[in-house]
C-alpha cells in the first residue's frame, strides 16, 4: 500500500532546461535488489554468498526486499504517476530458469504496457545462477540461449534492450576484491571474467537481432579519473585506473580492441571474440555516479565506498575534497558528468552512438530529501550542457524506483524516489519523486 506522500517538492525555483522532444525518462532498478520471492527461482551467487556470514554489512538478505514480485502492480502505478516514460529493469535469469519464471516479465511487461510505461529490460545485472561461473568461456554461450529464450516470449512487447549492467563493478568487486558475489579476489587473475562478460554481450546482441531486435544497449558504469596530482606516477596510476573502470569496457565494445597491452591478458581467440563483442549498437548506456581521484600506491590497503584496495594494486584511490558527499560518502559533483560525456565524445567520436544515462543517483535518509533533488537538479543541467556541448544524448533513468537491497551494503543505503519501510514494505513517495514529476510535468 502506497502511505502519504512527502511535501516539499522543490529545491531550486529555476527551471530545469528543455531537453529535446523524444528525451526518453526513466527510473532504474535490478532484479535481485528489489523483487524477493527468492523460493520462486533457482538460486543465484548473491544468494550463495549473501549465506556466508560477514559479506552483507548488516547481515540481511535480499530474501523478501522490497516483495516486488508480489506488489509489481503497486510499483507500476508509482512509475505512471511519476509520469516516466520507461522503467528499466532486469530480468533475473534464475528466475527464468524456473518453472514459471518468465510468467512473471510477462506479467510485469503487461502490466507496464497498459500504464503507458515502456518496459526496457536489462537482461544480466549480477544475479548469476549459481551453477554458473564467468572464469568459463561457456557462460557467454549460455548466457545467449537464455536471451533468446527471453526475446522469444517478450519480444513482442518490449523493443528497447539492455544486455549487460556494469560488467566493471561485477568484475572488480566481485571477482577481483571479493566485496561482492562470487566474492572472489583474483585481483588481476579476474580479466577473463571481463572478458566472457563482453563476449556474452556480443552474443546477446547477436541473439536479440535474431529475435528482431532493434533498439539495443549495454549499461557500462564509467566516470572521469582525476589523477591525484600532476606528478608522472600519478598520472601514470590514474591513466591505469582509467583503463580499468573505462576503457575496458567501453573500447572492445565501440571500437572492437583492448587498450594497449589488455588483450594479450586475455583468455582465448581474443581477435576473433572481439568481432563479436564489437557487434553495432543503436545506443550505449552509462551509468554515472561520481569521478574517482587516483594517485600513486601508498604501500597500504585503503578503504575506499565500503572496498578494501589492497596495497599491491597500482594505484591507490584518494578522497575528493570540496563537494559535498552522499550518505555513502560519493562526492557530488555533477559538472564531472559534462566531463565524462565530453570525454566519450572526443575519445570516440563517430564510433559513439547515441548516449543514454542509464542510471544516475545518490543515497541519502529521509523523506523530505533535498540533497537528492539538489543532486539530481544539478546533474540534469550538467546533462544538458553536455547537449549543448553536442553530445547526443537521448534518455536519462534515475537510481532508482525504490529503497532496495543494496548488495553489500544491505539496506543500509536508500537510493529511491520512494521510501519503502522494509518491516511492513509500505511505500511512501519522498519529495524527490514529487519533484522529478512536476519536472517531467513541466518537460511535457
Ligand atoms: O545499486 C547499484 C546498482 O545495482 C548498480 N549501479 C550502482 C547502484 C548504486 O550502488
Amino acid at each position: 500500500m502506497i502511505a502519504r506522500m512527502a511535501t516539499t517538492t522543490r529545491a531550486t525555483n529555476n527551471p530545469i532546461p528543455r531537453f529535446p522532444d523524444g528525451f526518453l525518462w526513466g527510473v532504474s532498478t535490478s532484479a535481485h535488489q528489489i523483487e524477493g520471492a527468492v523460493d520462486k527461482r533457482e538460486p543465484s551467487v548473491w544468494d550463495t554468498f549473501t549465506a556466508e556470514p560477514g559479506h552483507i554489512k548488516d547481515g540481511s538478505t535480499a530474501a523478501v526486499a522490497c516483495d516486488h514480485y508480489h506488489r509489481y502492480p503497486e510499483d507500476v502505478a508509482l512509475l505512471r504517476d511519476l509520469g516516466v516514460d520507461a522503467y528499466r529493469f532486469s530480468i533475473s535469469w534464475p528466475r527464468v530458469n524456473s518453472p514459471g519464471g518468465l510468467d512473471f516479465y510477462d506479467r510485469l511487461v503487461d502490466e507496464l504496457c497498459t500504464a503507458g510505461v515502456r518496459p526496457v529490460p536489462t537482461l544480466f545485472h549480477w544475479d548469476l545462477p549459481a551453477s554458473l561461473d564467468w572464469m568459463n568461456r561457456d557462460t557467454a554461450e549460455r548466457f545467449a540461449e537464455y536471451v533468446a529464450v527471453v526475446a522469444d516470449r517478450l519480444g513482442d512487447r518490449v523493443d528497447k534492450w539492455i544486455t549487460l549492467n556494469e560488467p566493471a563493478e561485477h568484475t572488480l568487486f566481485g571477482h577481483a576484491l571479493g566485496a561482492h558475489a562470487p566474492g572472489r579476489q583474483l585481483l588481476f587473475d579476474a580479466l577473463p571474467v571481463a572478458h566472457h562478460q563482453l563476449l556474452a554481450h556480443g552474443l546477446a546482441v547477436r541473439a536479440l537481432r535474431a529475435a528482431g531486435a532493434t533498439d539495443i544497449g549495454i549499461a557500462n558504469s564509467h566516470g572521469p579519473t582525476w589523477p591525484a596530482s600532476q606528478e608522472p606516477e600519478d598520472l601514470e596510476a590514474a591513466d591505469f585506473y582509467d583503463v580499468l573502470l573505462n576503457r575496458l569496457f567501453a573500447d572492445p565494445v565501440l571500437l572492437g580492441q583492448y587498450p594497449e597491452g589488455i588483450g594479450d591478458l586475455m583468455p582465448g581467440d581474443v581477435e576473433s571474440d572481439l568481432k563479436v563483442i564489437a557487434e553495432p549498437l543503436d545506443w550505449y548506456g552509462i551509468n554515472y555516479y561520481a569521478p574517482t581521484k587516483v594517485g600513486a600506491p601508498q604501500g597500504a590497503d585503503i578503504e575506499f565506498g565500503g572496498l578494501t584496495m589492497p596495497a599491491e594494486l597500482p594505484f591507490s584511490v584518494r578522497e575528493i575534497e570540496g563537494h559535498p558527499v552522499t550518505d555513502f560518502g560519493w562526492p557530488v559533483v555533477p559538472e564531472a558528468l559534462t566531463e565524462l560525456l565530453e570525454t566519450f565524445r572526443d575519445r570516440y567520436g563517430d564510433r559513439l552512438p547515441p548516449v543514454v544515462i542509464t542510471e544516475n543517483g545518490c543515497s541519502y535518509e529521509g523523506l523530505e530529501d533535498q540533497e537528492r533533488i539538489s543532486y539530481l537538479d544539478g546533474h540534469l543541467r550538467a546533462l544538458h550542457r553536455a547537449l549543448e556541448a553536442g553530445v547526443d544524448v537521448r534518455g536519462y533513468f534515475v537510481w532508482s524506483l525504490l529503497d532496495n537491497f543494496e548488495w553489500a551494503e544491505g539496506y543500509a543505503r536508500r537510493f529511491g524516489l520512494v521510501h519503502v519501510d522494509f518491516e511492513t514494505l509500505e511505500r511512501t513517495p519522498k519529495a524527490s519523486y514529487g519533484w522529478l514529476r512536476d519536472v517531467l510535468r513541466a518537460q511535457g
